[in-house]
């Protein structure tokens, strides 16, 4: 499929997603959910991917659902925005929170709307200094989609969360690393080199351990403790047959760096 609103690239194990729409901040239409969908794929096909980057074009991460893309208007015919949600948001958040990898997202600039929330969906959100998450959804008398009402309460709290989804108020990418919302807030001139080194780093981790590592803790919202060790232990007992396992200890126990293959 040939890409018109999203750049895709694979190398050195890093695929990268950059939303390329930034004349109108980077906002989803169902074309660039479509291209999504069909980058999507491509990573969790190609085993030589052992990290995925989400991030905007511009000076835009991304604003959104494009309010342009559909007709509504006052006194207009009411549309089904299930339909759109089921379609395009429900399985992009999904996508991102089942892949077996480590998925950053590098929040580049403003971030609304289901921009924020699929940024929240990323497994290592980091922002540039400049960028702002705004919950943009009740200026338009919707509510928070694409994860954001489970996302924001378990990042948080109840408060902030309310407060963010009820007032939709600018947070800044300093704010939102001080809040929890976010790993990480950047200064704009290191942004892109952090960005790179972050994702060198992880290209070269065990990805299985990785990958390990964010099914469990995704899983513990709603695990009780016994289940929470029930599937540590199932999911240590497969890490245990690893060759990445066997390469860090046996890397410790000579005293030199590991080389894991994501095997
Ligand atoms: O509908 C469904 O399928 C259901 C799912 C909904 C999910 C949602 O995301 S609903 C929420 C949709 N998003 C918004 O409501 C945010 C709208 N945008 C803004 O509030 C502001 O643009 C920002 C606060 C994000 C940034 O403000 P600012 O001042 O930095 O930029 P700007 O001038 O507003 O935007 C620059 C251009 O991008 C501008 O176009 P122009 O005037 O230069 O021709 C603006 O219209 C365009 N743009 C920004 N956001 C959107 C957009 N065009 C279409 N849709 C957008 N969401």
């Amino acid at each position: 499929m040939a890409y018109d609103t999203i750049l895709y690239d694979t190398a050195g194990g890093i695929a990268r997603v950059t939303l390329n729409r930034p004349d109108r901040l980077n906002s989803f239409t169902t074309r660039m959910h479509e291209e999504l969908r069909d980058a999507l794929a491509h990573v969790s096909a190609d085993a030589e991917v052992r990290v995925l980057l989400l991030t905007g074009a511009g000076r835009g991460f991304c604003a959104g659902q494009d309010l342009s893309d559909r007709a509504v208007a006052p006194g207009g015919a009411p549309v089904d925005l299930g339909v759109s949600i089921e379609i395009n948001y429900r399985p992009l958040v999904l996508a991102l929170r089942n892949l077996p990898l480590p998925v950053v997202c590098a929040v580049n600039g403003v971030a609304a709307g289901a921009g924020a929330n699929i940024a929240l969906a990323c497994d290592l959100v980091v922002a540039a200094r400049s960028a702002s998450f705004i919950q943009a959804f009740c200026r338009i008398g919707l509510i928070p989609d694409s994860g954001g009402t489970f996302f924001l309460p378990r990042l948080v709290g109840t408060a902030r969360a309310m407060g963010l989804a009820l007032l939709g108020d600018k947070v800044t990418a300093e704010q939102a690393a001080e809040w929890g919302l976010i790993w990480k807030c950047v200064d704009d001139a290191e942004f892109a080199g952090a960005v790179d080194a972050l994702l060198v780093h992880l290209a070269q981790a065990p990805t299985k351990g990785l990958a390990a590592s964010k099914r469990a803790l995704y899983a513990s919202g709603n695990a009780t403790l016994e289940g929470q060790l029930d599937l540590e232990r199932d999911l240590q007992r497969e890490l245990g047959y690893s060759a990445d396992y066997r390469e860090g200890v046996g890397a410790f126990l000579d005293k030199r760096a590991p080389k894991f293959t994501g095997r």
